[in-house]
């Protein structure tokens, strides 16, 4: 069995599908991972736990996902000295705003990395757990430069589709005058 590296946390079972795009990334760059559940304020001493241990079991980077009044990241930084990374989710009324401000606001000398609310912040939670790995990977920072650039050549297919679009767009008003 694969030991994992990185750690994914979620406050809740409710937050699995908002977090399917850090595994699905994880995976692409393959990083060994795993998942559980355990919240700030629920179970507590459970998130406490899981930080304290995380480092000696092998983890080097922790995910933490949670939504609303979103302390996890922050508890989980408290006790570890391993990156901890804040994805803010959308959970209750809103929009994932109050997950942001308590993810990001944490005091000086306990950092919480926070990415972007949702989707984009869970993909982008694997891309820095990667990039920090990447460090002292010099085989997981060749695919990090692989991934970059797809994500151009992705770019650079999408212009090409557009100018397509706009080309038989003025050709067609051509054709009406
Ligand atoms: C947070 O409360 C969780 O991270 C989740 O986003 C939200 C709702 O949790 P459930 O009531 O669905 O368990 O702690």
């Amino acid at each position: 069995m694969v030991r994992a590296l990185v750690g994914v946390v979620m406050g809740s079972d409710s937050d699995y599908e908002a977090m399917e795009p850090c595994l699905k990334y994880l995976e692409q760059l393959g990083i060994p991972w795993e998942i559980t559940v355990a919240s700030a304020h629920r179970s507590p001493q459970r998130a406490e736990e899981y930080a304290r241990r995380a480092k000696a079991r092998g983890l080097r980077v922790i995910v933490a996902g949670a939504g609303g009044a979103a302390h996890l990241a922050g508890v989980l930084a408290s006790r570890t000295t391993l990156p901890v990374i804040g994805v803010p989710l959308i959970a209750g009324q809103l929009g994932g705003l109050d997950a942001l401000l308590s993810t990001a606001q944490m005091p000086a000398g306990v950092p919480v990395a926070t990415m972007a609310i949702g989707a984009a912040g869970a993909a982008n939670a694997a891309v820095l757990a990667a990039e920090i790995l990447a460090l002292a990977d010099a085989k997981l920072s060749r695919r990090l430069e692989e991934f970059k650039h797809a994500l151009v050549a992705g770019v650079v297919k999408k212009a090409k589709a557009v100018a397509n679009r706009a080309k038989s767009r003025s050709t067609g008003r051509r054709g009406r005058a």
